[in-house]
């Protein structure tokens, strides 16, 4: 066989050798480009047969060794890529990857529902001109009961027993301490004070349904000249129908407390029956939500405001006891545990 014979038949051979591929054994490709093109390859070792040829041959066949590599260099390209699409859909159809299928849903978190329900009522008095302030979760005696009217030994501490870290040093009992806090600081000649106080407070309560150590109260309070309990009754109204629908009433009784002359429990109608009586405001037509009164004038001369010339009103109410009449919940550790069955119905 001749150099220009060899040459074809490498050509044609190489072909076939390369569509016998599989594509389970790719790695033959690069050997057998090795053993053709390769620097030590079959046609090198056909170059070297070049020397040997007439003068007027080497031209003619120098052009078809070129001819020969290029088509065998584009043949090894081709059929790489043909390998590889094989390759993919291979691995595609052993995966049985769908992907066409709605990606997995990422749960999205919430606010907590206390939190959103001191949203809103934060939102209500923002709208009404107060203030919002912080208080102190560990706070001092001091402002937390002395403050408050309740001197050491006065019976109504009972009412509110508490952590204590030192002797003068407690876990707040309510949100009412922010009121002498607040007070101490205001300037009344640029007008009355209008603030929330909304907060954590602690209790040596023990645990049930409605009660816990530990809960969430929002405190009001409005002094300023000629504030009546005419004007605590519109604004508790005005709360209870943002927060229990337009429909709603309230009623005061007489109740006490040691910060408050007079003092007040407030009751909203029964949203759930409209008053007629029901498992929810067990039969009575009314629902207790806060307490509230006018600012006892001891309160305001402990704060260096003259309680002749300034009144004010005052409220306190339970932020799990409105969240629970509200969404119908009927047991208070609920808001603690975390579990996310019951955070999630609050989305
Ligand atoms: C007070 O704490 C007064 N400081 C409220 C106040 C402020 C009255 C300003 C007048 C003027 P009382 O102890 O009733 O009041 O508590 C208020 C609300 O906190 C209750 O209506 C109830 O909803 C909630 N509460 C009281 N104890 C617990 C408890 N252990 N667990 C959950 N909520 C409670």
């Amino acid at each position: 066989m001749d150099l220009q014979e060899q040459l074809e038949e490498l050509r044609t051979s190489t072909q076939a050798q390369l569509q016998a591929i599989k594509a389970e054994n790719a790695k033959e490709l690069q050997d057998l480009r090795v053993k053709v093109l390769g620097k030590k390859g079959s046609l090198t070792e056909l170059l070297k047969g070049l020397k040997d040829l007439p003068n007027e041959l080497r031209p003619v066949v120098g052009k078809q060794v070129n001819e020969v590599r290029d088509v065998l260099t584009k043949a090894f390209e081709e059929q790489g890529r043909i390998l590889e699409q094989a390759q993919i859909q291979a691995q595609l159809e052993s995966e049985s990857l769908d992907v066409t299928l709605p990606g997995r849903q990422i749960s999205i978190g919430n606010r907590h529902v206390l939190s959103q329900t001191s949203q809103e009522i934060e939102d209500i008095f923002l709208g009404m001109g107060y203030q919002v302030v912080d208080g102190l979760e560990v706070e001092q005696d001091y402002y937390n009961f002395e403050r408050m009217n309740l001197p050491k030994d006065h019976p109504a501490r009972d009412m509110q027993d508490t952590f204590y870290i030192s002797e003068d040093i407690l876990l707040r009992t309510h949100t009412s301490p922010v009121q002498a806090r607040t007070l101490d600081k205001h300037d009344f000649s640029k007008g009355p004070l209008k603030m929330i106080s909304p907060g954590r407070v602690f209790r040596r309560d023990t645990d049930d349904a409605t009660h816990s150590h530990q809960f969430h109260q929002i405190e009001g309070l409005v002094v300023g000249k000629n504030i009546s309990m005419g004007d605590l009754k519109g604004t508790l109204e005005l709360i209870s129908k943002k927060m229990f629908g337009e429909d709603r009433s309230i009623r005061l009784r007489p109740s006490y407390f040691p910060f408050t002359e007079p003092s007040v429990e407030v009751d909203v109608s029964c949203f759930k029956c409209g008053g007629e009586g029901c498992n929810v405001c067990k039969k009575t037509g009314w629902i207790e939500i806060l307490g509230a009164g006018m600012v006892h004038p001891r309160v305001l001369e402990m704060a260096g405001v003259d309680a002749e010339e300034y009144s004010g009103f005052a409220f306190g109410l339970g932020q799990e006891r409105i969240a629970m009449l509200r969404y119908g919940i009927n047991d208070i550790r609920g808001f603690y545990q975390g579990d996310s069955r019951f955070t999630e119905q609050f989305k």
